[in-house]
């Protein structure tokens, strides 16, 4: 796959969004849109000349079969899940736990571990069957179970801490208590491209009653979309393939959101503040099957984000760039003579034409 199609670069405007006409050159709010398409992936001869003065490499931070395991008794082994239906069971080094509610469907994962006792804390969640994606859509609602629950049959309702509806997962500490936060993640009805995310503050879980509810106070951030990558723009870095920052679950958060079959949405959540990059992709991407891939770049004198997906046509890859560092300066770039970076938009072009796109959870 990723075979060439054709050469051509669409210059796309940055200054205005295909899909709100919002934002202009080196806006940190509103919509940024691409200024790059083309045929191929982001290191084939089609790409922009950018991509060939990148001093580091990139990322591929690809985060692409949630949830963790868990190890929730903290003896250094995963623990082994399994879910035959409405009973979700965890067997860790005190024995078997088995969780069910109200006869539901169960599944379960790690929320990491954020109320000071070694080990992970639990996440459980109810879904309704039906759909082929399993357990990651139609999600009715979650827990965070600690992870010293004892063995033996429990209803994660009674033990646990309702945090909504969605799949937690861990993510490190990013408002500086010393406690990592959690991710929750709610997938729209059959679609894994879409929906919306929560971070959550662990400590605001642990601190909740258990067989309670966890407060709208504990809403760190509301992120539009599903969390996808976690970007890391570090020139330090030799984690070239971005997989240590995929278990650490540091980096900048990343979702992606594809709305109505037709508008992908890129956001970029760093240190509170999130930026949308959007485009409107002109080629569907359409195997069943097919997971995007987004890598986030750091070159010479920007940063990028950038989105690539197979073309079921053509059997090709085609891919689409922004550049992040118009809002998204990270860590000090400038170019070799010291000058700042220059973001200034290509010349314009009409967007393409919206397609319909659609995606499977294969991971
Ligand atoms: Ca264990
Ligand atoms: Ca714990
Ligand atoms: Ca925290």
């Amino acid at each position: 796959m990723c075979g060439v199609v054709s050469v051509a670069v669409v210059a796309l405007p940055i200054g205005s969004s295909p899909a709100t006409g919002q934002a202009g050159p080196g806006s940190c709010t509103g919509t940024n849109a691409p200024f790059a398409v083309h045929d191929g992936g982001p290191d084939d001869p089609a790409a922009p000349d950018v991509e060939r003065r990148f001093a580091t490499g990139y990322f591929n931070t690809q985060l692409t079969s949630p949830p963790d395991y868990p190890d929730s008794d903290g003896d250094g082994l995963v623990d082994q899940v399994s879910s035959p239906g409405t009973v979700f069971t965890v067997a860790n080094g005190r024995g078997e736990l088995r969780f069910s509610h109200a006869g539901e469907q169960l599944w379960g994962g790690s929320a990491g571990d954020i109320d000071g006792v070694p080990g992970d804390e639990l996440a459980v969640w109810s879904f309704s069957p039906g759909g082929d994606r399993g357990p990651v859509v139609n999600i009715t609602e979650a827990w965070v179970v600690p992870g010293s629950t004892p063995p033996g049959q429990s209803d994660p309702a009674v033990v646990g801490r309702s945090v909504g509806v969605g799949i937690p997962s861990t993510t490190v500490d990013r408002d500086g208590d010393g406690v990592r936060e959690v991710l929750l993640v709610d997938y729209d009805d059959q679609r894994l491209l879409s929906g919306s995310s929560l971070l959550l503050s662990g400590a605001a879980i642990a601190s909740a009653p258990v067989g309670g509810a966890v407060g709208g106070d504990a809403i760190l951030e509301r992120i539009p979309g599903v969390v996808y990558v976690f970007a890391r723009f570090d020139a330090a870095s030799d984690d070239l393939e971005g997989v240590d920052s995929v278990y650490r679950r540091d980096g900048d958060i990343v979702t992606v959101d594809i709305d109505g079959e037709r508008d992908l949405e890129l956001r970029l959540s760093r240190a509170g503040t999130i930026t949308t990059y959007a485009a409107t992709l002109d080629v569907p991407y359409a195997f069943p099957g097919d997971v995007p891939v987004v890598f986030a770049y750091q070159g010479e004198d920007a940063n990028y984000l950038i989105f690539n997906y197979n073309v079921a046509a053509t059997m090709g890859s085609r891919t689409v760039w922004w550049r992040a560092s118009a809002c998204q300066p990270g860590p000090s770039i400038e170019t070799p003579d010291g000058t700042p970076p220059d973001d200034t938009a290509p010349p314009a072009a009409p967007p393409a034409s919206p397609v319909a796109a659609d995606a499977r959870f294969t991971g």
